[in-house]
C-alpha cells in the first residue's frame, strides 16, 4: 500500500524499466531534442512502465496458428492435438522467462517463479488457451499471451517481485473450467466420463495433457493461499466497443448450470399414428425451448436462459421421435437467481406434460458458482488504467471465466479490453493490437501494485 513504501523493490523495476524506455526513446529520436540525460531520467520516472507490444501481438499471432480454421479462426478444442502443441510452445515461452513449468494433475499448466520474499503467498495471473469449436483468437488467449508478456516484460528489466509469481494456463476452460474448478475442489467425479469436443472424455483429455485424473482432488488449494489471481480477458460483449471505453473493470461473473433434459413420448409410424394419438417427444421438446426463452425474457432481471444441444431418437423424417435429449443452460449473478429461473420453469412444465402427453426428467451435470471480484483489487485496476491514461467501466460479467473458480479460494480481480462489435467464440471476435497491449499494460501494473502490499 502507498504508506508501505520503500520495503519493495518496485522502484528497482521502475529504473530498470525507465532505462528501457530511456534507451527506446534515445534510439527512437528523443535523443534529438537535445535534452541533458538526468532531464530525460526525470521525465521517464514519471511513465509508468509498459510491456512490449509488438512481442506481444507477435505472440498473439503465433498462437492463433495452433488450430487455425479456414474461416480464420480456431478449433483448438481442450485436448485436441493443436491444444497440446500450443502448450508445448507456450512451454518453451515460459523457460526464457525465467519460470520453472510443470503440468499439475488437473491438467494445469502452472510456472511458478519465486519472489524475494519467501514467506509471502504467490500472486496467480493467467487464463485460457482451448477454444469453443469453430472459436476466434482472442477468448482466453489475450489474458493468457498477456501473463506470459508480463512475465516477459519482468524478465527483460531483471526484476523480481516480491511475491512469487505464478502463471497459470487452465485446462479446459471450455468445456467445463475443468482445471479452475479442481483447484478449487468443484469438479464432481461424475465429470471425468464427460465426453468433450474432443472427443476424449474429460479423464482421458487430463491425461492428455500429462495430468492425472485418478489425483485429481490433490491439486485443490486451501482458503489464502494466493496473494490474489489476475485475469485479463476480452469482454465478448459490446459495451465497451459501443461506448468507446478502453477497459471493463469486473464487478462479479455469472454463476452457470447445466442440465441434460430428457423427452420421453412414444416411438410409432409418422405415417400412420393420427395426430391425435401421439406422444411426441420433439413437440414436448419444442415446447420446452420456447418456454425456456420466455421465461428467461419475462422475468425481471438479467438472467438468461439457452438450450444449446437437441438429439431426436431414433432421428429420421419418417418415425415420431420417442425420445429427446437437450441441454438446459441457466445464468445469473447470483446463484438464488438461477434457482428461480429453473423453480420457474419447473412450474410452467405440468401443462406442457399434459398437453403433449411426454415425461421430462432432468439431470444436472455443471454448476460454476457465481463470484464477485475483489473490491479492493476492482481500486487498483481502476487506478492503474487511469494512470495509464485509459478510460474505465465497472461491469458484470456475463461470460464465465476461470477467475470464479478461484474466487472459491483467494481474491480476484479482471480486467476486460473491448470485442469489436461484442463478437465471440466465432472466427470474426476481434480485438484491436492497440487494446490487446493496453490491457496487457493495466495487467502489468496492477500486478506491480498488488506487490507492493
Ligand atoms: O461459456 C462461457 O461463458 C465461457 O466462454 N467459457
Ligand atoms: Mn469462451
Ligand atoms: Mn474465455
Amino acid at each position: 500500500m502507498e504508506g508501505e513504501g520503500g520495503r519493495g523493490s518496485r522502484s528497482t523495476l521502475l529504473s530498470d524499466m525507465d532505462r528501457q524506455h530511456f534507451n527506446r526513446l534515445a534510439t527512437t529520436g528523443l535523443m534529438g531534442l537535445n535534452l541533458r540525460p538526468q532531464i530525460w531520467l526525470d521525465l521517464l520516472s514519471d511513465q509508468n512502465p509498459e510491456v512490449n507490444g509488438r512481442r506481444l501481438n507477435q505472440r498473439m499471432s503465433r498462437l492463433a496458428s495452433f488450430g487455425a480454421n479456414a474461416a480464420g479462426g480456431i478449433d483448438r478444442v481442450a485436448f485436441s492435438d493443436a491444444n497440446i502443441e500450443a502448450l508445448d510452445w507456450i512451454t518453451g515461452l515460459l523457460v526464457e522467462s525465467g519460470f520453472s513449468p510443470s503440468i499439475d494433475f488437473a491438467g494445469n499448466l502452472i510456472a511458478r517463479k519465486p519472489g524475494s520474499g519467501s514467506e509471502l503467498p504467490p500472486i496467480m495471473l493467467g487464463s485460457h488457451i482451448d477454444s469453443v469449436p469453430g472459436g476466434g483468437n482472442y477468448d482466453g488467449q489475450v489474458g493468457s499471451m498477456g501473463a506470459l508478456e508480463v512475465a516477459a516484460s519482468l524478465a527483460d528489466a531483471a526484476h523480481t517481485t516480491r511475491h512469487s509469481l505464478e502463471i497459470l494456463i487452465f485446462s479446459n476452460e471450455e468445456g467445463g473450467k475443468t482445471g479452475s474448478r479442481a483447484l478449487a475442489g468443484e469438479v464432481e467425479g461424475f465429470e471425468l466420463d464427460i465426453v468433450t469436443a474432443s472427443g476424449f472424455t474429460i479423464a482421458d483429455g487430463i491425461q492428455r495433457l500429462g495430468g492425472n485424473p485418478n489425483r485429481l482432488t490433490e491439486v485443490r488449494r486451501t482458503d489464502g493461499s494466493a496473494e490474489a489471481f489476475l485475469e485479463l480477458h476480452i469482454e465478448q460483449g459490446a459495451v465497451l466497443d459501443t461506448d468507446e471505453i478502453d477497459v471493463g473493470v469486473v464487478e462479479g461473473i455469472v454463476g452457470i448450470m447445466r442440465w441434460t433434459v430428457t423427452v420421453d413420448g412414444s416411438t410409432n409410424h409418422a405415417g400412420t399414428t393420427p395426430m391425435d394419438r401421439r406422444a411426441d417427444a420433439m413437440v414436448g421438446a419444442a415446447r420446452f425451448i420456447d418456454l425456456v426463452h420466455t421465461t428467461a425474457r419475462r422475468m425481471p432481471g438479467q438472467q438468461v436462459a439457452t438450450v444449446g444441444r437437441l438429439e431426436a431418437e431414433p432421428g429420421v423424417p419418417n418415425v415420431i421421435p420417442g425420445r429427446v435429449t437437450m441441454t438446459l443452460e441457466i445464468r445469473d449473478l447470483s446463484m438464488a437467481g438461477i434457482e428461480r429461473v429453473y423453480n420457474e420453469i419447473n412450474r410452467n412444465l405440468v401443462r406442457i406434460t399434459e398437453e403433449t402427453e411426454t415425461r421430462f426428467s432432468f439431470q444436472r451435470f455443471y454448476t460454476s458458482r457465481a463470484a464477485p471480484t475483489a473490491p479492493w483489487i476492482r481500486e487498483i485496476i481502476e487506478t492503474s488504467a487511469r494512470g495509464l491514461g485509459l478510460s474505465t467501466r465497472r461491469m458484470p460479467s456475463g461470460a464465465g471465466h476461470d477467475a470464479q473458480s478461484i474466487a472459491l479460494f483467494a481474491p480476484v480481480g479482471m480486467i476486460f479490453v473491448p470485442s469489436v462489435a461484442g463478437i465471440s467464440h466465432a472466427p470474426d471476435e476481434n480485438t484491436s493490437p492497440q487494446d490487446v497491449i493496453n490491457g496487457v499494460n493495466v495487467l502489468l501494473q496492477t500486478l506491480l501494485e498488488l506487490d507492493e502490499r
